[in-house]
């Protein structure tokens, strides 16, 4: 269906792989386009309880935006590329449903980028990730110097910044950029089972706990309480917290039904 992206369903889980090994899957304007496409197609089907976006072959996640394409670009093409990318990027920031990077090697730039826009991070122990874009003369520009401070801080952001040194997975690790790190082998099956977890959870619940965490990050502390107050209100208006609640007190195990 697409050249540069593939999109399985396993029961309940959507894996999107990022297919352009030759190019270390690197984001050239038609991969992009394409993974707008499958975000999309995985928007519209509401069976899904989880995503995980991988990298095709066993080099990369993704090694960046595409430098060959970019190099020869004048500024409106610049500007284009740049409101494409940024929209895809929003698009994976703001599913309704949890986002797992499954980091199978080098994760450069847009790459690191595109895996700080999920939601948790699984490394292989492959793993190079950073953000080089100054050892091109650029600066990062998938959102890498805002999610990247706000997920590691910003003194641990800036030093990989401005150095544009790639770092391994334990260190990556060790400064919280990714939730853990396993063998290459175990990579998938860790990130299946991690998102079958979450499916087994109540999806509208784990759906609003997304929105507020992520509203919550960019306001101030009051602000974030009073969304949590109106999620939390909203739970109680699914059959699924009766069920929730229903099951604990009968003692059962809770079939949820994402109503
Ligand atoms: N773009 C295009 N091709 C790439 C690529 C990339 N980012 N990374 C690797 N490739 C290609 C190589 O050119 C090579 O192709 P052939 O020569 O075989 O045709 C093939 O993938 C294999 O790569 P290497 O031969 O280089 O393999 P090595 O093992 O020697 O090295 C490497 C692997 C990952 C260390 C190396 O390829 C490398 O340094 N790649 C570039 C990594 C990088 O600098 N990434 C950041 C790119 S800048 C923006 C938003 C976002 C961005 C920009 C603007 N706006 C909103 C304005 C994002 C910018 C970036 O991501």
């Amino acid at each position: 269906m697409w050249e540069n992206i593939i999109l399985e369903m396993e029961e309940s889980i959507a894996i999107l792989t990022i297919n352009r090994p030759k190019a270390l899957n690197a984001l050239n304007t038609n991969t992009l386009l394409e993974l707008d496409e499958a975000l999309n197609e995985v928007m519209k089907d509401n069976t899904i309880r989880a995503l995980i976006l991988t990298g095709g072959g066993d080099r990369a996640f993704v090694a960046g935006a595409d430098i060959t394409e970019m190099k020869d670009k004048n500024a409106m093409e610049g500007r284009e590329f740049a409101l494409l990318g940024q929209r895809v990027f929003a698009k994976l920031q703001d599913m309704l449903i949890p986002t797992i990077a499954a980091i199978n090697g080098y994760a450069l730039g847009g790459g690191c980028e595109l895996a700080l826009a999920c939601d948790i991070r699984i490394a292989s122990s492959k793993t190079k990730i950073g953000q080089p874009e100054v050892t091109l003369g650029i600066t990062p520009g998938f959102a890498g110097t805002q999610r990247l401070a706000r997920t590691v801080g910003l003194a641990v952001a800036k030093e990989l910044i401005f150095t544009g040194a790639q770092i391994n997975a334990d260190e990556a690790l060790r400064i919280g950029l990714v939730n853990r790190v396993v063998e290459p082998e175990k990579l998938m099956e860790e990130a299946k089972n991690l998102a079958m977890k979450i499916a087994s959870n109540a999806p509208i619940a784990v759906s609003l706990a997304k929105q507020a965490i992520n509203k919550g990050i960019d306001v101030d502390l009051n602000t974030g309480m009073a969304y949590e107050a109106e999620v939390f209100g909203l739970c109680f208006s699914t059959k699924d917290q009766k069920e929730g609640m229903t099951a604990f007190v009968e003692k059962r195990k809770a079939e949820f039904k994402n109503e």
